[in-house]
């Protein structure tokens, strides 16, 4: 994991740098934060026993996930006030959920050196990507016909459902999820399932993007057993002549049982939310640096989540 190196120095009781008592101290510290409570942002090293913290005066993670319809949040917040940017140093580490955001604050942590910028900035950056996380790369989900390599602009949707390739589940809206039509057992043996899907049929469309894989006249959504549950996966015929391998029907071309469909199973949209703070024209007494890359967030409870797509049967 990448490291940021923050040189400090320090002076005799916290005396200036240029005074000649002068000694360089590295801190390292991961590049991703943490957070809890409303709000602050904080990463500590537990080898070092040292922390780093920005306290917010009035803000919640809320906010800052509040990305509109452009899928972008930026603000800035002072520092001094209700805002607190806080280096500490202990004589042992106490646990996250002791150091920070606890109702009660502890009596004794063990503090060696307790220093807060008075001055300075925080820049919040939230940057919000929508995907299918279908096993295909977003930007090979376009077929790019506008020529500005980006698939939201003019954007393929192969199934005509409303929603682009890039951000469908079932690119072929044929209940079979995508993810499940490329070379799902690594018959290449490269580990990729996108290079050489499957193609059962042998036409010139790979399963993902066909809507009758065995080619029997059959769409694959429609290929279900007695009743139609969306997933034509598990429709499979006992049938030791037409079926002896025991594979799904609508991956046989020997066996076509009927049951229409008339909607698409549910498709979920992941959402991750990429947060960045960046602390500028700080100043602690023993802190030469002063603009500083406090990281990325790491809080996978509140940066990752799905939305349903609701595509439109056809
Ligand atoms: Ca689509
Ligand atoms: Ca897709
Ligand atoms: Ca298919
Ligand atoms: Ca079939």
């Amino acid at each position: 994991m990448r490291k940021f190196l923050y040189i400090l120095c320090f002076g005799l009781l916290f005396t200036t740098c240029d005074d000649g008592d002068v000694f360089e101290v590295t801190l390292d510290f991961d590049d991703e934060f943490k957070q809890c409570g409303d709000l602050v942002f904080f990463k500590t090293n537990a080898s070092t026993s040292e922390s780093l913290s920005i306290q917010f005066g009035s803000l919640d993670i809320e906010t800052i996930l509040d990305v509109g319809d452009d899928f972008l949040y930026e603000d800035t917040f002072s520092l001094g006030g209700s805002n607190v940017f806080n280096y500490r140093s202990y004589d042992n580490l106490p646990a996250d959920n002791v150091l920070f955001c606890n109702d009660i604050p502890p009596s004794n942590l063990g503090i060696k050196r307790d220093e807060v910028s008075l001055a300075g900035e925080v820049f919040i950056q939230t940057i919000l990507v929508e995907d299918d996380n279908d096993g295909i790369p977003s930007e090979l989900e376009d077929e790019n016909l506008d020529g500005d390599n980006d698939p939201d602009t003019n954007p393929t949707d192969t199934d005509n459902d409303g929603i682009p390739n890039y951000l469908d589940v079932d690119d072929d809206g044929d209940n079979v999820l995508t993810i499940n039509e490329l070379d799902t057992e690594n018959l290449d043996g490269d580990d990729d399932p996108f290079t050489n899907p499957l193609n059962t049929d042998g036409d010139s469309f790979p399963n993902y993007l066909d809507n009758d894989d065995d080619g029997d006249g059959v769409a694959t959504r429609d290929e279900e057993n007695v009743i139609q549950d969306l997933n034509p996966a598990n429709d499979v015929t006992i049938d030791t002549t037409l079926n002896p391998d025991g594979i799904a029907d609508y991956l046989n071309d020997q066996i076509a049982t009927t049951v229409i469909a008339t909607a698409f199973r549910v498709h979920k949209i992941r959402m991750t939310y990429t947060v960045t703070a960046t602390v500028s024209n700080i100043s602690l007494p023993s802190i030469t640096q002063q603009t500083l890359e406090f990281g990325t967030l790491n809080d996978s409870d509140n940066t990752i989540d799905d939305r349903d797509g609701n595509p439109v049967f056809n």
